[in-house]
């Protein structure tokens, strides 16, 4: 029901009664007993079946009354010379990027939007991390929260004005700004916020619209995780997200708000700049967002803070005994607020005084001038101070603030409030001066010309205000600081078990995935590190045990009697859980693993994450928080579980995976495997705990693991190196004949098909066909190192040259068949570093249901067309007759009309 709703009031006596009665309440009773009347009044209601008659919202004004607003304490003069000197050198950095460089980018009526914003959150709020050595080097234990300050999230679009705050505390120079969006030649700044490309400046990526605040959420409840488990403590410690209004249309942006209000993540506080305008127009030109926003946070069990009208407004308000004002407040719809900026003084005058004569009345004393100046609140730093202030010390629930601002904020004609302002990058003279003029720049007419950035001496006022302010909140940020405490991590012996054999037993890599985790969760260094996420998932895995060993994380541990409560692995909710239960959140769980996975940046404490979720909805469904995971330098494990297109065999077209190693293999710090035997896991688990935590590698794992059931070999021996790498030879069925016959192939393969390979070089036997056996843990990783020896190749034509590890296994003329469960991309990936003839087999087409056999035969990776493809090759060298292959072909049933699996 939109607010407020269209009633007119047919008994004004009785009205005032109620009101009055309320007000008496409010005076001698005060608000608590107030909002107990409402709500039994409201209990009264329902009972009729009716809806209530009041909304979640509340009325288009500031939600703290400025009677009892926290006083900003600073120098408000001097805090705003320092803001125009941002303001101007954010704006002369992007203009002059797109002046001398061509069309580089940039933007502008962002950060003007949300100078204020950010302002005051430096001056006041945002607490940086200390730079003590000796507090680092301590990380083996729980690092306090004064060390590593808060976690902002700032918007994406708004970077040239943190890099023009960093210009003038002298954290950047000019060369650097005038490299704004030069990325390549490593001292320019990055066009957004990209701890990749500036790993000691920036923390989070946001510029994905949408990730930061999904994220911002996850590190929040993360951080009350690390705090109740002992491991850091949280003490007041914030994270803070700014984010577009525009942005809140992503589903991302608000999909987890529920999270934060249930776990009463007070940690958190969101800022939306609310400058109703995103690319192409109005956010919400037809209705209010910061209501509709108001309603979804209220919903979610968030502490709302409108900041809707700066503190010219206020005399205003104050004479609005009828309401009159606010009426015509909460009647506007965010197009119409729109044009009042971009339209001028006498147009507000007209159109929204103007609307009746009270109101009119109001502002006779005030020219059109005066009006254009009436300020919104998310421009006044003492508005904006009073809701952070209230936001910092409000317990019990996330806080966001909705600030009105307007978009383009002073750039006058050059696109205040104008549709288009989004993408202006450039401004002629005319409209420089104005902005000049506006925020009162110290530059004459003369210099503006060459646009220059403006630093005040070192030792002006300005500049020592500046510095104070930020010495006394623990220094300069943004800031990225590693911890880079090397973890003592288990050497591969510690997982004997996987290394020698199922024996009889036949088991999948999935239950020897969750062993090996069981150790790694034992051992006395590294155990209480680890994170095991899942989104709702565990029992798929078989991980269900973990719940009542580890605990499951809740803030509030148990309130209830579990239903299997005399189980020996019962539903175990706990304070200090260990286990993150996301619930059928994919999305959700990917943001806790980016928290836990980059904590050795964000608390100066390494965790060591396993995300453990179905492979179909993982990089397909959160590719780009993938993409954020590496930027990030994220270290941790991905697991994707029952993968495979044909070894998960009966749950069809939405879940069968053929592609995420496609997709891992497109996040450049991304390492992935597909492992077919627990000693391959084994090997490739332990190596990427060394490379990660401690070798300090700046990559993540992706790892498949599957449920099919079978028996594991023991690991032969010195395979480990060749597992990392992503090829190593099995052994070779032996064949009839002194020498071999001179019928010679090389078959590879990959997770559960390596088996088929296996069977298939038996078949091959019987032919009298010699076949080396290459199980490949990853075509991935062979074809980057191959790429990346070509490279080296191409660079030194004068010296020897190199030879990846795929050419060396492969070295010789004997044809190659590769077959994998995945897209035949995948293994023609390698196909350049090959130097003989090259047949894939892949699971290309929809996924579909039905036993495992029947689907390998159907996606043509079954052993019998392994089988087929190699003597088909063989056939084509000439060492046998085509005739054969036709033989085998019938042999095997094969139908040459069978359907293509990729089209059917
Ligand atoms: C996922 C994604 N989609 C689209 C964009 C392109 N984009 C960049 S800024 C922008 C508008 C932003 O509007 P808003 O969130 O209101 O921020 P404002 O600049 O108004 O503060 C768009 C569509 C993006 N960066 N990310
Ligand atoms: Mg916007």
């Amino acid at each position: 029901m939109a607010y407020p709703r269209n009633i007119s009031d047919i008994d004004v006596d009785e009205t005032k009664e109620w009101l009055d009665s309320l007000e008496y309440v409010l005076q001698n009773e005060g608000v608590e007993r107030a909002n107990f009347l409402l709500e039994r009044l409201s209990q009264r209601m329902t009972k009729t079946g009716e809806r209530l008659p009041y909304t979640i919202t509340t009325a288009y004004r500031n939600t703290i009354p400025s009677a009892q607003e926290a006083h900003m304490p600073g120098d408000l003069f001097m805090e705003r010379r320092i803001r125009s000197l941002i303001r101007w050198n954010a704006l002369a950095m992007v203009v002059r990027a797109n002046k001398r460089q061509g069309d580089l980018g940039g933007h502008i009526s962002s950060f003007a939007s949300s100078a204020t914003l950010y302002d005051v959150g430096f001056n006041y709020f945002f607490r940086g991390p200390t730079d003590r050595e000796e507090e680092s080097a301590k990380s083996e234990e729980a690092s306090s929260p004064d060390v590593v300050g808060d976690l902002i999230y700032f918007q994406g679009h708004a970077a040239p004005g943190i890099y023009a705050r960093s210009y003038l505390e002298g954290r950047l120079d000019e060369k650097q700004l005038d490299n704004f969006r030069r990325e390549v030649d490593g001292d320019g700044l990055s066009s957004y916020p990209h701890p990749w490309l500036m790993p000691d400046y920036w923390q989070f990526p946001t510029v994905s619209m949408g990730l930061g605040p999904l994220q911002a959420i996850y590190q929040a409840h993360v951080m009350k995780y690390l705090d109740s488990r002992g491991l850091v403590e949280m003490g007041d410690r914030k994270v803070w997200a700014f984010v577009g209004d525009g942005e809140c249309d992503e589903p991302e942006s608000l999909g987890a708000l529920t999270l934060a209000g249930r776990e009463k993540l007070d940690n958190l506080i969101f800022v939306v700049n609310c400058n109703l305008q995103r690319l192409d127009g109005p956010v919400r030109g037809n209705g209010k967002i910061i209501q509709e926003l108001e309603g979804s946070f209220r919903g979610s069990g968030w502490n709302v803070i409108k900041v809707v009208w700066g503190r010219l407004w206020d005399p205003l308000f104050a004479q609005d005994d009828h309401g009159l004002l606010q009426q015509r407040m909460n009647e506007t719809v965010d197009g119409e607020f729109q044009n009042f900026k971009a339209k001028g003084g006498g147009y507000v005058r007209e159109s929204f005084f103007g609307k009746d004569e009270e109101l009119l009345k109001m502002v006779e004393n005030l020219s059109d001038e005066d009006i254009y100046r009436l300020n919104r609140g998310g421009h006044d730093p003492f508005k904006v101070y009073a809701a952070y202030h209230a936001a910092m010390h409000h317990k019990g629930e996330p806080t966001v603030i909705l600030a009105k601002t307007v978009k383009g904020y002073g750039m006058g004609d050059a696109g205040e409030a104008e549709n288009d302002t989004h993408q202006v990058k450039k401004l002629n003279l005319d409209e420089l001066k104005y902005f000049r003029d506006r925020f009162d720049v110290p530059l004459s007419d003369r210099e503006i010309e060459g646009i220059p950035y403006y630093r005040p001496a070192s030792d002006s006022p300005e500049m020592v205000y500046l510095r104070n302010q930020r010495a006394q909140l623990g220094g300069p940020i943004p800031r990225r600081v590693m911890d880079q405490t090397r973890l003592k991590v288990p050497p591969l012996k510690a997982l004997e078990s996987q290394l020698k054999g199922s024996g009889k037993r036949s088991i999948s890599t999935t239950m020897s995935f969750v062993r090996i985790l069981a150790t790694l969760l034992r051992d006395k260094q590294i155990g209480k590190r680890i994170v095991p996420i899942v989104p709702d998932e565990a029992r798929t895995f078989g991980m269900e045990g973990m719940f009542k060993q580890l605990g499951i994380y809740s803030s509030v541990g148990q309130l209830y009697v579990p239903e299997d409560s005399d189980e020996l692995s019962s539903y175990f909710e706990s304070k200090d859980g260990q286990v993150i239960e996301a619930g059928i959140n994919e999305a959700g769980a990917f943001a806790a693993w980016i928290a836990a996975a980059t904590s050795q940046s964000t608390h100066r404490y390494t965790l060591i994450p396993f995300y453990i979720y179905y492979s179909m909805f993982g990089f397909q469904r959160v590719g780009d928080l993938a993409w954020a995971a590496g930027d990030l330098q994220a270290r941790g494990f991905l697991l994707g579980g029952t993968a495979g297109r044909t070894t998960l065999n009966g749950e069809g077209l939405q879940h069968q995976d053929g592609h995420s190693h496609l997709l891992a293999a497109t996040v450049p710090n991304c390492i992935s495997y597909d492992p077919c035997y627990a000693y391959e896991l084994a090997v490739i688990v332990q190596d990427g705990l060394r490379r990660m935590f401690v070798e300090q590698e700046p990559i993540y794992y992706y790892i498949t693991v599957m449920n099919e059931n079978y028996q594991h070999p023991a690991m032969p021996e010195g395979a480990e190196d060749g597992i990392v790498k992503g090829m190593y030879k099995l052994s070779t069925p032996s064949v009839a004949g002194e020498g071999g016959t001179g019928k010679k192939v090389r078959l590879l393969g990959s997770g559960t098909i390596l088996r088929e390979v296996e069977a298939a070089a038996e078949i091959l036997a019987e032919h009298d066909i010699e076949s080396e056996v290459w199980s490949v843990t990853s075509f991935t990783e062979l074809a980057r190192e191959a790429q990346d020896v070509e490279r080296w190749n191409l660079l030194h034509p004068d010296e020897a040259p190199r030879m990846s590890h795929v050419s060396g296994c492969l070295a010789g003329g004997a044809p190659v068949i590769a077959a994998t469960d995945y897209m035949k991309a995948v293994p023609e990936q390698i196909r350049g570093s090959i130097d003989a003839p090259y047949h894939v087999l892949g699971t290309d087409g929809f996924g579909r249901s039905d036993t495992r056999e029947k689907l390998r035969h159907f996606f043509e990776v079954d052993r019998n067309f392994v089988a087929l493809a190699a003597m088909h090759q063989l056939a084509k060298a000439q060492v046998l007759a085509f005739d054969e292959v036709k033989r085998l072909r019938d042999q095997l049933g094969i139908d040459p009309d069978k359907a293509n699996p990729r089209l059917s």
